[in-house]
């Protein structure tokens, strides 16, 4: 058979289910062959959209994710998603057609090993016809057991080239690590002499699946728990969970991570985000860090403790060690009615800014009646009001059903739908932040709607991310996904407005007219609705009453009067 039939039949037994992206004529007869085997091709209408998609889905389902693009621009185009997934570690494979080595002076040539290697992807490449099959394994499971982003090469001409039947060898069991017995003891005695113990999981802890050893590991010792955003809901329902630490982290959390005297990393960085640059950690506070990665120890602050294994794994062998050592810790019953009174953002009081009335239901025109059935909220009448974005998620958070799926784009706005609207879990939230771009939010919520259908997708975005990844919107009326998308509309590029505002700069490059988003929806097949006020989300409650049959796309005309305070931390980096 010819060698892209076969790289495509070998992946399908491989065990892949889904590809993403856009066809060209250098990946149209691979991505047949993967179609062939069964897997299911979702056609995306940018390439930074398709790698997003597959980003969104790798994450929600654990899996590797699958992308598929054309040689040149097809993939250059998708190299901000690429990049965004190498920097989480998302476990990803991209099929990137390339031209025929002796192609050198083909207008589609470019060095797709350095343009991988550049933004932290493993790069490798179909090297002959014989040695494809076995080029295509070795790529897809560098990228599924140590969760790299592999950007596979596949010279046209190799392509072309016919190759043997793909026969795979199947993977040898591989375990996780378990810690040396040393860093067991070491760590099980800081615990056992820890008084305030407070335990932050991050992605680490969410893909070996610690949360049920974290949990009983904590009882035992008296730890309180927090997460990184990127984890945020691993712990949901706990009475113990202070949700998440760094920017988004309430006033409460905040206070108990800094009065710790212990504070373990599990599966997680620990970096200036989740951190606060180090300002979470008290002074005198023993910092101790558990990874698979010895890399990653100490990586973005100093430790005291580093142990090198499986967080769940180290967990309970910990948790054996310390068998007969239980103590109360940090956790008195007083602590834990403060965590359930204002353990969540939307407990804490805060001075309404909106101008259409502060409070939810209350009265006011219902500019966009109708939205259930006809899908058309009607012109927006041009008035000035507009709505807290506090006010507006606390709204959603009440609106949307339990079971959704949320992802956030990047920009001054994000904070709002990470701290005020809850998950169910840590897998339906998906945090595209690694590289900070903005544009993702959309297409990684496409792709982590398909990986968990149940849930209610929600798509956060700011109007300059949105109307960047806009394409986009096409794809979800085709797959006829139910999204709400809610889009934070300050008709700037508000992380820069905030960012030079008060230094009295020109704005003008990063302010723009009123868009009507809702209008803009209301052309690519969504549902729109306009909302100023809270009594705007009338139309969104009809919505969600079913039957949801075309995405619901929320143009929120939010007040943005000043820079909100997870931005100024983001802005100490730069
Ligand atoms: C691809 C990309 N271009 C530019 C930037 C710089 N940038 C960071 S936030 C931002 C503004 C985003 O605007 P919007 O989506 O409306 O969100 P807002 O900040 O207004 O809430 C820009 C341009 C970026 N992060 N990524
Ligand atoms: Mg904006």
């Amino acid at each position: 058979m010819l060698v892209s039939e076969a790289a495509g039949t070998a992946l399908t037994r491989l065990g892949v289910t889904t590809v993403f992206g856009v066809v060209g004529s250098g990946n149209f007869h691979v991505t047949n062959a993967l179609i062939a085997g069964g897997a299911r091709f979702v056609a995306a209408r940018h390439e930074g959209g398709a790698a997003c998609m597959a980003d969104g889905w790798a994450r929600a389902t654990g899996e590797v994710g699958v992308l598929s693009v054309h040689q040149g621009p097809g993939l250059t185009n998708a190299m901000t998603g690429i990049t965004e997934a190498a920097k989480s570690r998302t476990p990803l494979l991209v099929l990137a057609a390339d031209v025929a080595g002796a192609a050198v002076r083909s207008n589609f040539r470019i060095d797709v090993a350095a343009l991988a290697a550049s933004v932290g992807a493993q790069a490798d490449r179909l090297h002959s016809p014989g040695s494809a099959v076995a080029d295509v394994v070795r790529a897809y499971r560098a990228a599924q057991a140590q969760r790299r982003t592999v950007v596979l090469a596949m010279p046209l001409d190799v392509q072309a080239a016919e190759c043997d039947a793909p026969v795979i060898p199947p993977p040898p069991p591989l375990r996780p690590c378990p810690p040396a017995a040393e860093s067991v003891a070491e760590l099980a005695s800081a615990l056992a002499a820890a008084e305030r113990p407070v335990f932050v999981a991050g992605r680490g802890a969410r893909v070996a699946g610690a949360r049920g050893d974290l949990e009983r590991l904590a009882e035992t010792c008296g730890a309180l728990l927090a997460t990184s955003a990127a984890a945020k809901g691993l712990f949901r329902g706990n009475p113990w969970d202070l949700d998440v630490s760094g920017g988004f982290a309430t006033p409460l959390a905040a206070e108990l991570i800094t009065a710790a005297d212990l504070v373990v990393g599990w599966g997680c960085s620990l970096n200036m985000w989740t951190m606060r640059h180090g300002r979470l950690i008290g002074p005198g506070a023993t910092v101790a860090q558990v990874d698979d990665d010895v890399a990653a120890i100490g990586a973005h602050r100093p430790v005291d403790l580093g142990a090198v294994g499986d967080v769940a794994l180290t967990c309970r062998a910990v948790l054996a060690e310390l068998a007969g050592r239980a103590s109360s810790g940090y956790r008195s019953p007083e602590l834990r009615e403060r965590i359930a009174r204002e353990g969540r953002w939307r407990d804490v009081p805060y001075a309404d800014e909106g101008t259409a009335g502060a409070a939810v239901g209350a009265s006011g025109p219902e500019t966009g009646g109708g939205v259930a059935e006809s899908g058309d909220g009607g012109p927006d009448g041009g008035s000035q009001e507009r709505i807290d974005p506090r006010t507006l998620t606390i709204a959603l958070d009440d609106l949307l059903p339990a079971e959704r799926m949320v992802a956030v784009d990047s920009g001054n706005f994000m904070g709002y739908p990470s701290m005020f609207l809850s998950v169910p879990d840590a897998s339906a939230f998906c945090f595209t932040q690694a590289y900070q771009s903005i544009g993702l939010g959309l297409a990684s919520a496409i792709g982590a709607a398909l990986a968990q259908p149940g849930r209610l997708p929600v798509a956060a975005l700011g109007d300059g991310g949105a109307l960047m990844g806009i394409a986009e919107l096409e794809t979800v009326v085709r797959l006829r996904l139910p999204m709400v998308i809610v889009v934070y509309d300050d008709e700037a590029y508000g992380a820069e407005v905030h960012h030079f505002g008060p230094d009295r700069h020109p704005l003008d490059t990063v302010r723009f007219p009123p868009a009507d988003i809702a209008a803009i929806g209301r052309g690519f097949g969504c549902a729109g609705v306009t909302v100023r006020g809270p009594a705007d989300l009338a139309p969104v409650r009809e919505w969600l009453a079913g039957p949801r049959g075309r995405p619901l796309v929320i143009d929120a005309k939010v007040t943005s009067a000043s820079g909100s305070w997870w931005l100024e931390e983001a802005f100490r980096g730069h």
